[in-house]
């Protein structure tokens, strides 16, 4: 296929993790692309072989510059709608990401998870059962190995695809084994403008995939075209016989895959009904891709949840800490409300704020009904604050924890679950994690 390119002007727009990658990839089959980044500063350039390169273009896109290309290859975090993009489209520059290329040059099998939340969960949870099974899986694309780094190993015999919204608006040749959206709600609506077109993003996860997954409980997720094999996921009973769900027996529920009591939901290793249903999709498209029942029983009794994701990261005085940095919207935010009440015996006191990316932060309001505390803090604070009465509004995560420090009693669960972007106050969510479980040593010892 990329024999067509070598006559081609290509062009890598964005030099982050997948544009570095891109161009690793492209130099290896004998293309020189041209280089661009808007920003006048991009770290790790100089481990790419620039001199191979046709040229390297940092800061503000230039809009003839990029029309004069055959194919652009734009990175994820670059807005479509940027003007400079916008005009060399309207030239008829050919526009697609890393993720395309990549499904262009592999033909080995694919599964591919999107979602608003728990892709990075349901996507390790995947790579996990298919290793156990004994199949050579890797987890790559916004998971952070990018799709182009991955596929140089070529014992690779499975790819796991965790995918963005942003990554699939650049996608169409993806042709996944299987395939799903668990759930959609409000995020990134600063980059789509409307709901509508984040869940239409979100749907191109299912063009060409063999099997389908959609999640019965949020409607958002059913596929719109036509496919050949659909098959629904959900809490409640199985829709038909060779079903998937949970069913009630003897005063136990079990997990049920394909018709298959798969094991009770009690032996799952991650609390909270979030992960009853990832813990469900992974075993799913596990199945599709050749993994064995005792594989996939072993790997959800077994498997450790991932750093700032509902992760206990302290304990003192009967106090426990809790670190979800990684709930960067409403809808994360939500389910560790949810699964983690019914584990807290004493006050609940959420740490919440950052940057609210646009969402409507009043669909918060019923769930903080389980809340005793709120602290909030960051640009989107005080609009989180607004909420609740005699709740308090701090300057920064520091200050938070010394508020919850103050407040805490034994039996009480402190939770940073921003429901926010960190992007207003920290380099990323991992740094905001990592100063919370920091701070709350500090404080609480
Ligand atoms: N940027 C510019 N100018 C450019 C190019 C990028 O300002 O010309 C900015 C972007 O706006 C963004 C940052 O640079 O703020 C990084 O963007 P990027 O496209 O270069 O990102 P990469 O480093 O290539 O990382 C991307 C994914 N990042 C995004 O989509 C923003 C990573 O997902 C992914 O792990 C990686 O590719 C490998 O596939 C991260 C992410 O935050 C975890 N994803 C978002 C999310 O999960 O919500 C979508
Ligand atoms: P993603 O990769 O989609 O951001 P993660 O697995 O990293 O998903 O989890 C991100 C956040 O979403 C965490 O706060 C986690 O507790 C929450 N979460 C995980 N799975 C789900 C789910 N199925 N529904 C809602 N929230 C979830």
């Amino acid at each position: 296929m990329l024999t067509a390119w070598q006559q081609k002007r290509i062009a890598v727009v964005g030099l982050g993790l997948s544009g570095q990658a891109t161009v690793r990839f492209l130099l290896q089959q004998g293309i020189r692309p041209v280089l661009m980044d808007s920003r006048r500063k991009v770290s790790g350039l100089d481990s790419l072989p620039l001199d191979k390169t046709d040229g390297l273009y940092l800061g503000e896109l230039d809009a003839n510059r990029l029309a004069q290309m055959d194919v652009l290859l734009v990175s994820p975090g670059l807005d479509l709608r940027h003007s400079a993009i916008r005009f060399a489209m309207a030239q008829g520059v050919e526009v697609i990401g890393d993720i395309e290329l990549f499904a262009r040059c592999t033909s080995k099998p694919v599964i591919a998870i999107t979602g608003s939340n728990g892709k990075s969960t349901v996507t390790r949870m995947v790579e996990a059962i298919l290793q156990h099974s004994g199949i050579k899986a890797v987890a790559a694309g916004n998971i952070g190995l990018p799709a182009l780094d991955a596929i140089q190993d070529t014992a690779t015999e499975v790819f796991v695809l965790e995918l963005s919204s942003f990554q699939l608006d650049t996608t169409r040749s993806l042709h996944s084994v299987a395939s799903t959206i668990l759930n959609i709600s409000a995020d990134h609506l600063d980059r789509y403008g409307s709901m509508q077109a984040y869940c239409q993003s979100k749907q191109g996860v299912y063009q060409g995939s063999r099997v389908a997954f959609y999640n019965r409980a949020d409607r958002h997720t059913l596929p719109q075209g036509k496919l050949d094999e659909l098959h629904s996921l959900g809490l409640d009973a199985p829709e038909d016989s060779d079903g998937y769900g949970i069913v009630e027996r003897a005063g136990t529920d079990y997990l049920v895959l394909a018709g298959t009591e798969l094991m009770p939901v009690s032996q799952l290793s991650l609390l909270g009904r979030h992960n009853q249903y990832n813990a469900l999709t992974a075993a799913a498209l596990s199945l599709v891709a050749g993994a064995d029942f005792a594989s996939i029983r072993h790997v959800l009794s077994q498997f450790q949840g991932l750093d700032h994701r509902c992760q206990l990261v302290h304990q003192h005085n009967e106090v426990r800490w809790v670190n979800d940095s990684k709930a960067t919207n409403i809808g994360a935010t939500l389910a560790a409300l949810d699964g983690l009440r019914p584990v807290i015996s004493g006050q609940l006191i959420l740490l919440a704020g950052g940057d609210g990316k646009g969402q409507d932060m009043t669909e918060l309001s019923p769930a903080l009904q389980q809340v005793e505390q709120l602290i909030t803090f960051g640009q989107d604070g005080a609009a989180i604050a607004a909420l609740k009465t005699n709740s308090y509004q701090v300057k920064d995560l520091n200050e938070a924890v010394r508020k919850a420090a103050e407040l805490a009693r034994p039996g009480d669960l402190v939770l940073l679950s921003p429901a926010c972007a960190s992007l207003d106050m920290f380099s990323n969510y991992q740094q905001r994690g990592e100063l919370f479980a920091k701070a709350a040593k500090e404080v609480a010892r």
